[in-house]
C-alpha cells in the first residue's frame, strides 16, 4: 500500500552517522556482536537503503593515530565512495568523549592543556569536514559534566565552554568555512550530570556568545525524552528562535539510559507531533537519524533498521497531511480559532492598558463550554491508527 510514497528520496534529506549504521552492538555489559565495516562499506550500505547523506566524527573516518599520509588516503577513498554512491556529507562533528584525556571534560576540563587540545582537535575536525563541504558542525559535549561537583564551580565551567566556543567561531570565520554550529544537549550519560542538560539551556547560553548568529542547536529525541520532556516543544522553541540548525531523530523510553532506538518505535504519537511540526513549519534541514539497530541484528537487520527510520518518518508525514485535511479536525480547529480572533493584549501602550484594566470579563461564561480536545485527540489517534 502506497509503497512508492514511503520510499526515501534525496529531497527528504535523510542522513545517518557512520557511528549509527556502523554501531556494532557493544554495550557496558557486552562486547560487539557485528563485524566491523569500513567507512566506505557503510557509505555503500547507506546508498543501498536510499539515504541522502552520511555524517561522521573525526575519528569515525580518520583513526586518532593516523599519519598525514594515511589521512590523505582515507579521505581520498571516502570521497570517491561518496561520489560513486551519490552520498553527501552535510554534517561533521568531533569526538571529545572517547579518549581517556577527556575523562574530566574537554572544553570544561580543569587542566588547561586538555582544553587547548580539545579546541585543537575540533579545529582539525572542522578542517576535515570542510574537505567534504559539510555545512553543519555538531558539538555534543558528552564529557562536559561531573560525577562530583567538588571538582569545579559550575559557572566556571560555563565560562570555559563559552571561551572555547568563541574561539571556534573565530576560526570558522578566519577559515571562511561558513559552518553553522549546532549544540546538542543531553542531561546525563556518560557523566552523572552533563552541563547544559536541555536544548533550552543551550538556547539561553547561545545568546551570550560573541558570534551567536553562527550557533544553533541539534535537539535529540532520546535526550529530551530521557528526563521525560517533550522533544517537539524543545524543537518548536529552537525553531521559533531561528536556531534549529540540525536534528537527531531516534526514540527512547523516558527515565532510562540513552537508548537511540529506531525512530518512532517507542513513542509514535510524540514522533507524529514532531514530524508534523517539522513539516508544517517547512523545516528544510537534514533529518538525521542518530540511532542504531538492536543488538540482536546482523547487517541485514541494520538495513531494516535504517529503512524503518525513514519509512516511519514518511508515514508520519503522510498522516500529518491527512490530519491537516481532515474535515472534522478542521472544523474543531476553526471553532478554536474563532475564540482567538479578538486579541486584547498585543503590544503595550498606556491607553491600551487603561482599556484592558477597564474591560469586563465574564469568567464563568468563559469557562462554561467544553473545548472538544478529547474529540480532537481521539480523531488524531484514529488518523494514526489508520481507521480514518
Ligand atoms: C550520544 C549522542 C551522540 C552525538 C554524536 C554527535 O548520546 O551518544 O547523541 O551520538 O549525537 O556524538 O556529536
Ligand atoms: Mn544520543
Ligand atoms: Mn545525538
Amino acid at each position: 500500500m502506497n509503497n512508492g510514497r514511503y520510499t526515501p528520496k534525496p529531497e527528504d534529506k535523510f542522513t545517518f552517522g557512520l557511528w549509527t549504521v556502523g554501531n556494532r552492538g557493544a554495550d557496558p555489559f557486552g562486547t560487539q556482536v557485528r563485524e566491523k565495516k569500513s567507512p566506505v562499506e557503510l557509505v555503500e550500505l547507506l546508498a543501498e537503503v536510499g539515504a541522502y547523506g552520511v555524517n561522521f566524527h573525526d575519528n569515525d573516518l580518520v583513526p586518532i593515530d593516523a599519519t598525514a599520509s594515511e589521512r590523505e588516503a582515507i579521505v581520498k577513498d571516502f570521497k570517491k565512495a561518496c561520489d560513486d554512491n551519490g552520498i553527501k556529507v552535510p554534517m561533521a562533528t568531533v569526538n571529545l568523549f572517547y579518549e581517556p584525556v577527556f575523562r574530566d571534560g574537554a572544553f570544561t576540563a580543569n587542566d588547561a592543556r586538555v582544553r587547548a587540545y580539545a579546541v585543537q582537535k575540533t579545529m582539525r575536525a572542522m578542517d576535515l569536514g570542510a574537505e567534504f563541504d559539510a555545512e553543519t558542525f555538531v558539538l555534543w559535549g558528552g564529557r562536559e559534566g561531573v560525577e562530583t561537583d567538588a571538582c569545579r564551580r559550575t559557572d566556571e565551567a560555563i565560562k570555559r565552554f563559552r571561551e572555547c566556543l568563541n574561539y571556534l567561531c573565530e576560526y570558522n570565520a578566519a577559515q571562511n568555512y561558513g559552518y553553522q554550529f549546532a549544540l546538542e544537549a543531553k542531561p546525563n550519560e556518560p557523566r552523572a550530570d552533563i552541563y547544559f542538560p536541555t536544548t533550552g539551556a543551550y538556547l539561553a547560553f547561545i545568546e551570550t556568545l560573541e558570534h551567536k548568529e553562527m550557533v544553533g542547536v541539534n535537539p535529540e529525541v532520546a535526550h529530551e525524552q530521557m528526563p521525560g520532556l517533550s522533544m517537539m516543544h524543545a524543537v518548536a522553541q529552537a525553531w521559533e528562535a531561528g536556531k534549529l540548525f540540525h536534528i537527531d531523530l531516534n526514540d527512547q523510553y523516558p527515565g532510562r539510559y540513552d537508548q537511540d532506538l529506531r525512530f518512532g518505535s517507542v513513542s509514535p504519537k510524540q514522533s507524529f507531533w514532531l514530524v508534523k511540526f517539522l513539516e508544517d513549519v517547512g523545516y528544510s534541514g537534514m533529518r538525521h537519524f542518530d540511532a542504531h539497530a538492536y543488538r540482536t541484528e546482523d547487517y541485514e537487520g541494520v538495513k531494516e533498521f535504517a529503512r524503518g527510520c525513514m519509512r516511519t518518518y514518511l508515514i508520519f508525514k503522510d498522516k500529518a497531511e491527512r490530519w491537516n485535511n481532515h474535515e472534522e479536525i478542521r472544523s474543531i480547529l476553526a471553532e478554536i480559532e474563532e475564540t482567538n480572533k479578538d486579541n486584547k493584549v498585543g503590544k503595550f501602550s498606556p491607553e491600551g492598558s487603561q482599556n484592558l484594566l477597564a474591560a469586563e470579563f465574564d469568567r464563568v461564561e468563559m469557562a462554561s463550554k467544553g473545548l472538544k480536545y478529547e474529540r480532537l485527540d481521539q480523531l488524531t489517534m484514529e488518523v494514526l491508527l489508520g481507521v480514518d
